[in-house]
């Protein structure tokens, strides 16, 4: 397959649609709340979402829960357009609050729980939401000090005053979601994911995936990722399936999950692979129908071991905040360790340069960050692909292999770390006077946080962890620390992070 040229969904691998709720001829009007509203009518008793105590919510229960919350929305005068910050574990509550306000037409910007004020009070004034729902008190706190004017709301938004609004009326092009993501450089930057966009790609996982109202997922994503949000919960919902809402990953729980609840889906990241093909209770995991692994490169070794232990051949794909899901591989045809799969219907890849980077276009695709022409026209080229800042090879069957990035990032247990971030919390401690972040490559998170420091005085991992605490969510802190007397640097002045990394210029510190 020659660079430039860009390949599409092919028929022989994820095979042809079939009959759902989703109503192409909706047209304008096609949003997932809409989709999930046939599956009210198709099946009003049936179990749509699980709880870990084993409580169930049924599809009728769910509109009606998620009609009041709309409701209360409503009588706060949230409007259609306006931004509503979510974070919080994984609840009934919070799926109910999430449906509530896509239904009203509200824009969900999603936020890591484990944020701390700074990046908390980035998202805040950037996003500018009206309302935020939070489960946590430092949480709330660190909103109402970026913005006294936020209207805060446990999960359960047990508000009094209610109204009836009408719902599931916004349009296909309407924003649904605003995730934050640092892109290819800078600042976390808000992708904008219009209703089409995720609809687009989650009626390609239906397809692609087989998935259908017979599945029961195993969820234990956070709901505040594309990964847990966009493709398990929102996925679950459009196939008109059920899924098992866990607020933690817990080996234990998970095997106990599939096991009453007769899963049929499990969804991970690969440091969830590695804990879980390391338990005795692994082999029950050969009860599902399919396992799918993505948000970072499943290990070829570890893909093998799974197999040769379970029987289940994972199914690894490939997507970004950015894009929701591209490319996967198939189900019913050769899944190839190594590679991320062949692209989703409807999605077209291509490689660009050398190296060559991953460049996407498809109805999945956002179209621009929050607020920021400018780095609006770099995210994409002149003819309209994303650039992806990942960097790709396919081979001779059309798969594609993801080789390395062309951005500065590290992606630590599925969690995306911006080492520029990391180095300016550093280089506020009053002994650090220079910081180089960089991942390195680790069995069980795929990459870990590592810093080389010029400082005047051995600092250990627990004190910069203690430190780093007050700026940043602690899965960003370094794991090891190196000390340095001065960090290798191009005629430019550039740290030359490659040099650090190979030792070339200097002898490991580390303890
Ligand atoms: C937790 N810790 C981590 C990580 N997670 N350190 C490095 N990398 C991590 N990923 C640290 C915590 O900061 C804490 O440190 C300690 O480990 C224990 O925290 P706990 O929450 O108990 O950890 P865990 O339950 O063992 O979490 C591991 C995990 C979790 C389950 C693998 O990281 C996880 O859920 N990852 C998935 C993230 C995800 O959904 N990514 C999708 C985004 P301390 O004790 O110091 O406080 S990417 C995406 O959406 C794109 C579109 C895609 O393709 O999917
Ligand atoms: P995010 O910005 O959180 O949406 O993360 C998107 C990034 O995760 C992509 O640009 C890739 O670098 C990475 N990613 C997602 N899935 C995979 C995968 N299966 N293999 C390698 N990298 C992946």
């Amino acid at each position: 397959m020659s660079a430039g040229q860009p390949l599409k969904t092919s028929i022989l691998h994820h095979g042809p649609e079939d009959a759902s709720g989703y109503d192409p001829t909706a047209g304008g009007r096609a949003t997932p709340p809409r989709v999930w509203a046939h599956h009210v009518l198709q099946r009003p008793a049936q179990a749509c979402l699980i709880d870990s105590s084993g409580r169930c919510m049924t599809w009728s229960e769910l509109e009606t829960a998620s009609r009041t919350v709309a409701g209360r929305f409503a009588a706060l005068r949230l409007q259609p357009g306006d931004r509503i910050l979510i974070s919080a574990q994984a609840s009934f509550d919070l799926a109910v609050a999430h449906v509530a306000s896509l239904r009203l037409g509200l824009v969900v910007v999603p936020t890591n729980v484990a944020y701390r004020a700074g990046e908390i009070a980035h998202v805040v004034s950037d996003a500018r939401p009206r309302a935020a729902i939070v489960d946590d008190e430092q949480r709330a706190d660190f909103i109402s000090r970026a913005d006294a004017s936020v209207l805060l709301m446990n999960p359960a938004v047990d508000v009094a005053e209610t109204t009836d609004p009408e719902l599931d009326l916004v349009s296909s092009d309407a924003p649904a979601l605003i995730g934050y993501t640092s892109g290819t450089t800078g600042r976390p930057k808000g992708a904008v994911l219009t209703h089409a966009n995720l609809l687009a790609s989650l009626e390609a996982l239906r397809v692609a995936w087989r998935w259908s109202p017979a599945d029961r997922l195993v969820l234990a994503l956070p709901l505040f990722h594309m990964h847990g949000l966009g493709v398990g919960f929102h996925g679950t919902l459009h196939a008109g399936g059920s899924a098992v809402l866990l607020p933690q990953f817990e080996p234990q729980v998970i095997f106990d999950a599939i096991k009453v609840h007769q899963a049929t889906l499990f969804f991970g990241v690969p440091t969830m692979y590695h804990r879980l093909v390391a338990d005795l209770r692994v082999s029950e995991l050969e009860a599902l129908r399919l396992c799918v692994s993505g948000s970072a490169a499943l290990p070829a070794e570890l893909h093998k071991k799974f197999e040769a232990i379970t029987g289940q051949r994972i199914v690894e794909r490939y997507g970004m905040t950015e894009t929701a899901m591209l490319v996967s591989n198939p189900v019913e045809a050769e899944r190839r360790p190594g590679t991320v799969g062949v692209p989703l219907p409807g999605v077209e890849v291509r490689l660009q340069g050398q190296p060559a980077e991953i460049e996407v276009r498809g109805p999945n695709v956002f179209s621009g960050y929050w607020e920021r022409p400018e780095a609006n026209q770099d995210a994409f080229t002149e003819d309209h692909w994303f650039r992806t800042g990942d960097l790709g090879e396919i081979d001779e069957a059309g798969y594609l292999r993801i080789v390395g990035r062309a951005k500065e990032l590290i992606i630590s247990g599925g969690y995306n770390v911006y080492p520029r971030e990391v180095e300016d919390a550093l280089c506020l401690h009053p002994e650090i006077s220079e910081a180089a972040v960089v991942g390195a490559s680790s069995s069980e998170w795929g990459e870990q946080v590592e810093a080389y420091l010029v400082c005047s005085r051995k600092i250990e991992v627990q004190e910069t962890k203690a430190f780093l605490s007050e700026h940043l969510a602690s899965y960003k802190s370094p794991r090891a620390l190196y000390w340095v007397e001065a960090l290798p640097r191009n005629a430019l002045g550039k740290v030359q992070k490659h040099r650090l990394r190979e030792g070339q210029v200097w002898p490991d510190h580390t303890d």
